[in-house]
């Protein structure tokens, strides 16, 4: 059976945590608790040796790195596809994973406590961090078409990573009536069982006393 190490307040581990979902899959959830340092103990370093969840475990073997793991899911259990063949199709999936983690994470942070509705937060580092956003989400309203999602009329690798963040930026006063394919993409994964499950009311909070915890820590 599948093993998924993970923790619910992990954006990286819902990826897959969603994925798995979506796919039908049995498998079994390990949380790890990173937040007392459980990710540290040999036997997890054993399978995930940069001490991050998400890890995935089939039968033996060890799997790390969130994008890996997703197409580690798609290349052994093609059905339901969640990656489209065709070149163009291909490429907007890629594009959408890869601008969410290396342009839309980092520039979320600093709009994070907004987000929870935590007090403080830069306001001229909110401001920047709001453009940056700007930016990703012109792209990614450019690269939705006519389908329901990017590259595809059926949901793809491409929601289960930018979906796990786009759907919470109007909590942070980000309003995506700018881009409505983007705003309609946002409303039908929210009603989709696996958004459901993996973001419930106590995975928020549990997000924003994580968040609340680490602020007063930081000078
Ligand atoms: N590039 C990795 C990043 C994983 C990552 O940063 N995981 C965080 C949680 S979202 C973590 O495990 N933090 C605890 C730690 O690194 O000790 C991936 O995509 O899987």
């Amino acid at each position: 059976m599948l093993k998924l190490y993970y923790n619910p307040i992990s954006p990286n581990s819902r990826r897959v945590w969603i994925t798995l979902l979506e796919k039908g899959l049995s498998f079994e959830l390990v949380e790890v608790k990173y937040l007392d340092g459980e990710q540290f103990k040999p036997e997890f370093l054993a399978i995930s040796p940069f001490h991050h969840v998400p890890a995935l475990v089939d039968d033996g073997f060890n799997i790390v790195e969130s994008l890996a793991i997703l197409d580690y899911l798609e290349a052994k259990y093609p059905t339901p596809a969640l990656l489209p063949t065709n070149a163009k199709d291909l490429v907007i999936v890629r594009m959408v994973q890869l601008a969410t983690v290396n342009e839309l994470m980092p520039a979320i942070i600093p709009l994070s406590p907004v987000i929870f509705g935590l007090p403080g937060g830069d306001p001229e580092k909110i401001e920047e961090s709001i453009q940056k956003i700007s930016i990703v989400l012109k792209f990614f309203e450019g690269l939705l078409d006519h389908r329901s999602f990017f590259g595809s009329e059926s949901i793809t690798l491409a929601e289960s990573v930018a979906g796990t963040i786009v759907p919470w930026l109007p909590r942070g006063g980000v309003s995506l009536g700018e881009y409505p394919k983007l705003n309609a993409w946002c409303d039908r994964l929210t009603a989709r069982p696996a958004w459901q499950k993996t973001q419930t009311p106590e995975i928020m909070e549990a997000i924003k006393s994580r968040m609340a915890a680490t602020m007063t820590k930081t000078p």
